[in-house]
């Protein structure tokens, strides 16, 4: 008799025998809203199913590459394909320059790029360039702005590291730290006071156009013309990092749909489709910094692998302005459902969004930055994000991550949501 299939509580237990709090990223241990979290056995479209076979509609969605839902069918054919030629040759592929050539035909700003294998490798390598072409140290970063974990910009730092409220990680020596600069994100008199006190010091300024790891914080209509301008007058770089606002806000990303560019560009998510990909790449003056052209050390096994690389290209050539506007229109309702479900309910909210990215803060007052984002209530967060779990719906466990829709998204799955937010807004109120 084969034994019954462990439910994601017994998982959860034996994971955590082996695995560090049973997972492979904290954020997923459920640390922040309490409880286990369910153990996924596969994804199909907007859909997650748990070993416990519960079905789940899902707005965490990898945490954004897959805009196009979870296993599209075609998806599935050309990895098959792919996989069956080989998986990795640590060579050449035409693949890479074409997705390559595919990304900055999207995104010109990006003239040269290297793909690496996650949007923590893309932002500790465009740091690297900036050091490199301005013989300068310093770095500038912004409070709440999460850049995946390399040390120099785990200082005040969001998405996991503020929901499990460490922002600046033990572990990170003073002198990296001591080269990181912070400033608050849509506050460019904070960002005046740090070019004038290091005058000539900084590299660059590092900046989520669109913030996410806060929740969504979208910027100040002059705050990133502002920074641009500054980086300009004190000779810095300013690096866009659009792991998750690139291909996800649109087709171009945020410089795209803002309309400012920056000098170096960091990517990931999206343009791997579900598998593990980053990149960073900019004007190429800066690019030929890195080796084999220039003396930038930066390199990795499995980067541009045949894998990843046609799950990029398979989710850029299927971005079309049909899909930015049906992303659009699903986020905007959804919002005003939220909205109004909890107003109806007596609760705090204010719904933050950007394109198809969206948070409800559970706070009466609008949140513009990383201060009015921390004051939002997390218990009562936790109290709605679970009454949600309950109805099938799985948004982020975190009050200060974005939710992700998808091509997969429905209407009718929007009009679901609303409903059954209805209801958690209340267990939201109880809290
Ligand atoms: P990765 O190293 O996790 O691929 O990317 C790091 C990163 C860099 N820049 C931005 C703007 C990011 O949002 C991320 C990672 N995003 C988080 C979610 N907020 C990943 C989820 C997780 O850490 O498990």
């Amino acid at each position: 008799m084969p034994s019954a299939r462990p439910t994601s509580s017994q998982a959860f237990t034996r994971a955590r025998r082996i695995l560090v709090g049973g997972v492979n990223s904290p954020v997923r241990a459920f640390t922040a809203v309490k409880g286990r979290p369910p153990f996924i056995t596969r994804g199909k479209g907007a859909h997650l199913t748990d070993q416990d076979g519960r079905r789940y509609l899902d707005y965490v969605m990898s945490w954004g590459p897959l805009i196009h839902g979870h296993a599209p069918a075609g998806l599935t054919r050309a990895l098959t394909a792919a996989a069956a030629k080989g998986t990795s040759f640590g060579a050449p592929t035409i693949l890479e320059t074409t997705l390559a050539e595919h990304v900055s035909a999207l995104i010109p700003s990006v003239e040269k790029l290297r793909f690496v294998n996650s949007g923590t490798e893309a932002t500790m390598s465009a740091i690297r360039v900036a050091r490199a072409a301005t013989k300068r140290d310093k770095i500038l970063k912004f409070k709440g702005c999460y850049h995946g974990h390399t040390d120099s910009l785990l200082v005040d730092a969001g998405s996991g590291a503020l929901t499990l409220g460490i922002p600046s990680s033990p572990g990170v020596p003073k002198g990296v730290a001591s080269d990181t600069l912070v400033a608050n994100y849509n506050d460019l008199d904070s960002v005046k006071h740090l070019f004038r006190a290091h005058r000539q010091q900084i590299a660059a300024v590092i900046v989520e156009p669109i913030a996410g790891n806060m929740g969504v914080v979208p910027p100040a209509s002059d705050f990133l013309e502002g920074l641009r301008k500054l980086c300009n007058q004190n000779d810095s770089l300013l690096i866009f990092d659009e792991v998750i606002s690139g291909f996800r806000v649109s087709k171009g990303g945020a410089q795209s749909l803002l309309a400012v560019h920056p000098d170096l560009t960091c990517l990931g998510k999206i343009i791997g489709g579900g598998l593990p990909v980053g990149a960073y790449g900019g004007a190429a003056e800066f690019m030929s910094l890195v080796a084999p052209m220039g003396e930038v050390y930066q390199a990795g096994t499995l980067s541009g692998n045949p894998l990843a690389m046609t799950a990029g290209l398979w989710s850029l050539k299927r971005l079309s302005n049909v899909l930015y506007r049906r992303l659009s229109r699903m986020s905007g309702r959804l919002k005003t459902g939220l909205t109004k479900a909890a107003k109806d309910a007596g609760v705090n909210v204010q719904v933050n969004s950007a394109g198809s990215l969206l948070t409800p803060f559970f706070t009466a007052k609008p949140v513009n930055d990383y201060h009015s984002a921390v004051g939002a209530n997390t218990k009562k967060y936790a109290a709605f994000f679970h009454a949600m779990l309950d109805q099938g719906i799985y948004p982020p466990p975190s009050q200060f991550e974005a939710w992700f829709l998808s091509g997969a998204h429905t209407d009718q799955d929007v009009e679901h949501t609303i409903k059954a937010s209805q209801k958690a807004m209340h267990a939201a109120k109880r809290a």
